[in-house]
């Protein structure tokens, strides 16, 4: 195997600006992608016996590897291969490499780990600057994070991007609401980064307050790490009289940052194809499909050391599009994240996602844009109760609580075509979201 694996790949292309590896030609990216890919794998066979013994029982050998459409030979990486090899197992890197760790919750089991050198923190750091800039965001901007700090990537992610772009941030964290807002108007922050359905919690306690949201400085959102839909993304506009732009990541390839709307176009996320290789696979097949088609993303890393991705099954559905984007970014744009495929539910016969329920919600006339979708069996079927709260002006009565639920059961029937239970609550009554928001309680007894 290839004595390069230790050397991170030098290219011509390595020492282009900003702006020139964002526009650069297709023809340009690809021949970069098929470099880094042959490091990453001949890195990955080298020093990650999973890694290894998955190449050979697949018969796939790194350096035969011409270009990037070849890949698809290779085997998938799912989060199982992460928990199997539990902590450090999937790092090819040593521990004296390393100079950070981070970890998902992980609602069953041990968590996933993931791990970065220096190199990485750097990477990391360079790519979500970019997506900020991206998104709208300028040095000198204060940049209000209300992304989690700590084992989740979001609140150091888009820290580190933040102070690379040459902003000054505002460390938050998730949480303490009250004071998030009396900091956004004392800091006079000009950005907002959090969960979008935190932005929206953020901006419903400003109102109760009595303050007038959409006066304040800020002037956009950088919002991220759970699935939201165009509706929620107009009602947070208004409220927050903000720009409001998706950035998307996820732990295993890196954290926030791996792909990111542009404010010119606000239409698809331009995935960064000089440090990632996007794939949409049939997750059902488990084959490649066309560029333009739905199904899963799957995303390898080019550049990562410590954790290189080889193929990660990121179970997130979405579709792909290369047309040209009218910022001039060449970078291949991931559409609109809808959800993950283990969150889809199946409704008598009918596949629904959380975000499609949102989007027939949010901005319906006398309901507030605040959801929980509820699972419970139903003999040996699946029955969904959607909750809602109706709007604070409205005049409630039971009756019209009734009226209303009867109503939004309606407009779900005809737009998602699913047949659900619907609870029209009074204001305030579900829960706020602090982070990732919870969309879904399963109160199905398990088999
Ligand atoms: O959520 C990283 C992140 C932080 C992204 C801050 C953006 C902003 P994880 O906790 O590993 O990492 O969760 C990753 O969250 O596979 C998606 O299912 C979901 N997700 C992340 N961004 C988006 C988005 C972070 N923009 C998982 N739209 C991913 C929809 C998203 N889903």
């Amino acid at each position: 195997m290839s004595t390069q694996a230790h050397l991170h790949p030098v290219s011509s292309l390595q020492f282009m600006t900003e702006p020139e590896m964002e526009t650069l030609p297709r023809a340009g990216l690809a021949t970069l992608q098929a470099e880094r890919l042959r490091w990453t794998l001949a890195r990955a066979y080298t020093h990650v016996p999973h890694y290894r013994e998955k190449f050979d029982a697949a018969r796939v050998a790194p350096d035969r590897l011409k270009t990037a459409e070849d890949l698809k030979h290779y085997p998938f990486t799912m989060k199982t291969d992460l928990r199997d090899n539990y902590p450090f197992g999937m790092f090819a890197s040593p521990g004296s490499d390393l100079s950070r760790l981070h970890a998902s919750s992980g609602t069953t089991g041990k968590p996933t780990v993931v791990g970065y050198t220096a190199g990485d923190i750097e990477r990391w750091s360079g790519l979500m600057a970019r997506s900020m800039a991206a998104a709208g965001v300028r040095p000198g901007d204060v940049v209000h994070n209300a992304y989690g700090y700590g084992l989740f990537t979001g609140g150091l992610g888009a820290h580190y991007g933040a102070e690379r772009l040459g902003c000054i941030v505002v460390p938050m964290s998730g949480g303490g609401t009250e004071r998030q807002v009396a900091l956004l108007q004392d800091f006079a922050a000009d950005i907002l980064c959090s969960t979008p359905s935190y932005a929206l919690n953020i901006a419903e306690v400003a109102e109760a307050q009595g303050i007038d949201v959409r006066a304040l400085p800020v002037r956009r959102g950088v919002f991220g790490a759970e699935p939201w839909s165009d509706q929620m993304r107009a009602e947070l506009d208004s409220r927050l009289g903000i720009t409001s732009v998706d950035v998307y990541g996820l732990s295993e390839i890196m954290g926030p940052g791996v792909a990111c709307e542009c404010d010119t176009a606000r239409a698809g996320l331009h995935g960064w194809e000089d440090h990632f290789l996007f794939e949409i696979i049939d997750p059902e097949t488990l084959e490649p499909l066309a560029m333009g088609e739905t199904g899963e993303l799957v995303i390898t890393t080019l550049t990562k050391e410590a954790l290189p991705m080889v193929r990660y099954r990121t179970r997130d559905i979405t579709r792909l599009t290369d047309e040209p984007c009218g910022c001039g970014r060449t970078h291949v744009r991931i559409l609109r994240v809808t959800g993950r495929d283990d969150d889809m539910l199946i409704i008598r016969g009918v596949n629904v996602y959380p975000s499609q329920v949102e989007a027939v919600l949010v901005g319906l006339a006398g309901l507030a844009p605040h959801y929980q979708i509820r699972l419970d069996s139903d003999g040996a079927l699946d029955a969904m109760t959607v909750e809602v709260e109706v709007a604070a002006d409205d005049a409630v009565t039971e009756d019209n609580l009734a009226t209303k639920a009867l109503e939004v059961r309606h407009h779900i029937k005809s737009m998602i075509g699913v047949t659900c239970s619907v609870e029209a609550k009074r204001p305030g009554t579900l829960p706020r979201s602090q982070g990732k928001a919870v969309r879904v309680v399963d109160l199905r007894k398990k088999p």
